[in-house]
């Protein structure tokens, strides 16, 4: 075993860590890569990693790296992660130690950071071992086609409450939807690179103004478009900004919204509750000894098994 790598069963060390981070980093400015960063497509990896836990059954989360294979990989709400797994790829070469589940959610940590957002805690010391038992069914992350039940269904499973649910949702600062992905089309505000509150403002700000279209697929999304800045033939158009029926149930659901003001309100409030429901998610379904160790079902010593 080479000498920087964590002794079997334990966490990468910050130190070791360090040369990790700022390799994701030096990945994350892309210029002919979407909006010019490959942080937001990093950040929905780790989600989906994670996004598929459920505490009933304890399957599930990001542990296992599970999306690797077909099984959950191809589930249809995962298109497009191979290019975030694709992005991580060399990384994990220079740095076999880590997991391919430590580096898709620390990746995330990282670019949440780098693109202004807060510091999300993190621990290390997941494996890729696959427990078949665990694997989660397709079908567990939410269809942004649905509206505030659905929500509650797919978050309480996963053991969140509403404010953690709105919180989550403000991931929506950062990215784009991509015809060729999800069916959606288009970004939620004008800077999706750079982590803000500026997404639950909108929410507020253009109230009303958000009009449902029906895209080309048949998928309804809302949109807003400022005429002012549409520009005149032959001008370049400013793109529109888009909401997913499910983040517009932010708003018309009375206790959701509640926290979509005190969000669009106070930006530290956000960040901050952002920071401990992120950290949350990544963790979900990890079962950690008193020292903090990962402990897996089935004893296995460099949790390596595909
Ligand atoms: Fe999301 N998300 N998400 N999302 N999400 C999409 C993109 C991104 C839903 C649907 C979509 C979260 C919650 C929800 C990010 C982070 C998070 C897309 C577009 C759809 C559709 C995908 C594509 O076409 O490429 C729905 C529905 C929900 C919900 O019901 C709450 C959460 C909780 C997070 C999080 O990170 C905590 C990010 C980032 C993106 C942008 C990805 C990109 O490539 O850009």
């Amino acid at each position: 075993m080479p000498q920087d790598a964590p002794a079997p069963g334990a966490a990468p060390t910050a130190e070791q860590l360090e040369p990790v981070k700022a390799a994701v980093r030096a990945l994350l400015h892309q210029p002919e890569y979407d909006d010019g960063s490959t942080g937001p497509v990093l950040v929905r990896l780790a989600w989906h990693s994670a996004g598929t836990y459920c505490k009933e059954t304890n399957t599930g989360g990001s542990n296992g790296a599970g999306m690797r294979y077909e099984k959950e990989g191809g589930d249809p709400a995962n298109a497009g992660l191979q290019h975030a797994r694709a992005f991580l790829e060399p990384i994990k070469s220079q740095f076999p130690f880590i997991s391919y589940a430590d580096l898709w959610t620390l990746a995330a940590t990282v670019a949440v950071a780098e693109l202004g957002g807060p510091s999300v805690p993190w621990q290390g010391g997941r494996t890729d071992y696959v427990d078949d038992a665990k694997v989660p069914p397709r079908g567990r992350l939410p269809d942004g086609a649905q509206g505030a039940d659905h929500l509650r269904f797919i978050f309480y499973r996963m053991g969140f409450d509403d404010q953690e649910i709105v919180a989550l949702s403000g991931a929506h600062n950062l990215g784009r939807c991509h015809g060729d992905r999800s069916g959606f089309e288009g970004k939620w505000v004008n800077n999706p690179t750079r982590f803000s509150n500026q997404y639950f403002k909108l929410l507020l700000k253009f109230e009303g103004e958000w009009k449902k279209t029906t895209l080309a697929n048949g998928l309804q999304q809302f949109v807003y478009v400022d005429e002012d800045l549409a520009g005149g033939e032959g001008e370049e158009k400013e793109e529109g900004l888009m909401m997913l029926p499910t983040d517009m149930s932010l708003i018309s659901d009375p206790k959701f919204r509640t926290w979509v003001e005190k969000y669009a309100a106070d930006q530290d409030l956000f960040f901050r509750d952002f920071a401990n429901v992120f950290a949350k998610l990544l963790e979900l379904g990890i079962k950690r000894d008193a020292q903090g160790h990962v402990v897996n079902d089935e004893n296995v010593e460099d949790g390596y098994r595909s």
